[in-house]
């Protein structure tokens, strides 16, 4: 977002208007909150509790203009090579494009690809939950392991966790990602070899931890059930079918997917199929439809009735205006736990970021801010005490379904309360005065009231997004990831990154294919000064 004329404004109404707050901006307009809220669909978006009036919104929209954001979001629908880094089309949205028209990449027509391999996911996951694919001794497959890390894990991880209620009764689902040989000691001493389907999920084929997973859980499988049995008990996700093959896994096991696909986007290809084989395959296409009717929304809607547009420039205001380069997800939903990991993968691998699309190295301005989350109201009892007294503001969107899928007593409209209070107290606060106005009427005398009312200050202001769905459903889940979604590629186009690409892991990665042949022998490289006396050390302590 270089100094631009839209920036100046944005400077202009900065000084302008951060000292007014959220409360004077309520006590001025009844109906911001109507004006600020968004339907779509079975989601409502309130947008109010945030700071901006019309005229920073105003400056908020030029600079997107500025940037050519309807152009630039065709762009990605359209195949362009938006990754420029890796000169790759962007096109997870063409995973979940049912309106039957063709979407290219350099040429090609890249939808009956993808239709094929739908449909080889949809035979194969009734084939499994129906009991027909069955497993090398006959025994129904009712143990899904997914072996896969980062982008090969979350997303499925997330979803299938979130749409637990969808699941078919006989089915377990796990997921090994992490190197750790705890992760995979921890699954395989719960599940029978018999009855188990691992599913091996990387785009490269070559991660270490994912393949080194996979060949612990192929070692144990065929220790029990002989080598022949990896053909009814393994099958790959892939983009690789080259190094598939040479790991042992039959090339018509394995599920295909394309370049064209991002790790951290890919839950809507092959990868998702540990979510076909959980909820259906009606249910995994309903996800699929839910993010299409938030891609169309996306898309063609006017940029100021436009959600995820809104969401990015909101982001924006606070992270580079404000500088609060921090921002929270609180789900309050214990389905949806899992979605404040994957979406801290989503953010801050898309957006984390410090080299523009032209290569000069940014220097004035902040890229993606620091993203954390976890399930409301658990986490009213761990961080929000920094939310609501820290130094400074962190924005927060909150997420809940009015409709819970297990109505039990009085737990969702406990639930519901909680989560407006606390966006109301994060915004209303609580005075000095009204502190000492309660203390005393609790019969406190001054000299108590002295010593603990500024302790009891909340001073408010502190923005918030609200999202209400009716219900969580795979349509509904589907909307918010790809909301999220759009809402990092918008912020990309303003900071004009390559919000596609992830260089930034491949150091530690090098690093540690440097360190490990040294904690298996004697040698020992050239490193920093502690990098060698932790080697050392550790070489020591493990004999
Ligand atoms: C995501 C990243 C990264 C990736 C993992 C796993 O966008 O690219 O998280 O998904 O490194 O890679 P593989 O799927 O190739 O094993």
């Amino acid at each position: 977002m270089p100094v631009s004329l839209a920036v100046a404004k944005l400077m202009e109404e900065y000084n302008r208007f951060s000292s007014t707050t959220l409360n004077e901006l309520f006590d001025k307009d009844e109906k911001r909150a109507e004006k600020y809220t968004i339907e779509f669909s079975d989601l409502m978006y309130d947008y109010s509790k945030n700071r901006f009036d019309d005229k920073v919104l105003d400056a908020l929209f030029d600079l997107a203009e500025e940037h050519n954001l309807k152009a630039r979001i065709n762009d990605m629908f359209e195949g362009k090579k938006i990754n420029v880094s890796e000169n790759r089309a962007v096109l997870h949205t063409a995973l979940r494009n049912f309106s039957g028209e063709s979407v290219y990449v350099d040429g090609k027509d890249v939808m009956p690809d993808i239709l094929r391999v739908q449909e080889k996911m949809k035979v194969f996951s009734d084939a499994v939950r129906s009991g027909e694919f069955r497993g090398a001794t006959g025994k129904k497959l009712t143990n899904i392991v997914n072996i896969g890390i980062g982008g090969s894990d979350l997303g499925p991880y997330m979803v299938t966790t979130a749409l637990r209620k969808y699941w078919a009764d006989d089915i377990e689902c796990y997921f090994i990602s992490n190197i750790d040989g705890t992760a995979c000691a921890e699954v395989l001493k719960r599940i029978n070899p018999e009855e188990t389907l691992f599913i091996v999920a990387s785009k490269t084929f070559t991660t270490i931890e994912t393949l080194t997973n996979a060949r612990t859980c192929r070692e144990w499988l065929v220790k029990a059930l002989g080598e022949d049995a990896v053909k009814n008990h393994f099958v790959a996700l892939s983009t690789n079918a080259k190094e598939v093959e040479k790991f042992g896994i039959d090339i018509n096991n394995m599920f295909e997917f394309w370049d064209f696909v991002g790790g951290r986007y890919s839950l809507w290809s092959a990868i998702g199929l540990s979510i076909a084989l959980a909820v259906g395959y009606d249910n995994f296409i309903e996800l699929l439809k839910g993010a299409e009717a938030m891609d169309i929304h996306f898309r063609n809607a006017p940029l100021r009735e436009n959600i995820p547009v809104i969401m990015a420039l909101l982001g924006i205001w606070y992270n580079d205006y404000y500088n609060l380069h921090r921002y929270a997800v609180i789900p309050y939903n214990q389905y949806m736990k899992f979605l404040p990991s994957y979406l801290q993968q989503l953010d801050m691998e898309s957006n984390g970021k410090s080299v523009r699309l032209d290569n000069k190295k940014i220097t004035d301005y902040a890229t993606g801010p620091v993203l954390f989350g976890g399930a409301g109201t658990d986490v009213q009892h761990s961080f929000f005490q920094l939310l609501h007294q820290g130094t400074a503001a962190v924005p927060v969107d909150f997420i809940i379904p009015a409709i819970s899928q297990n109505e039990t007593g009085k737990h969702h409209l406990i639930l519901l309360a909680n989560v407006l209070a606390q966006a109301e107290a994060l915004m209303k606060g609580k005075t000095l005065e009204e502190v000492e106005a309660e203390l005393r009427a609790s019969g406190k005398n001054e000299e108590e009231i002295e010593k603990i009312k500024y302790n009891k200050v909340f001073e408010g202001n502190r923005p918030s997004n609200m999202f209400i769905i009716k219900k969580l459903t795979p349509f509904t889940l589907g909307m918010l990831i790809a909301m999220y979604e759009h809402k990092v590629y918008t912020q990309g186009v303003i900071w004009e990154i390559d919000s596609f690409d992830q260089w930034g892991v491949e150091l530690g990665k090098q690093l540690a294919l440097k360190i490990l042949p040294e904690l298996e022998s004697d040698e020992l490289k050239k490193h920093d000064g502690s990098t060698e006396n932790l080697i050392k050390r550790i070489k020591q302590i493990r004999g």
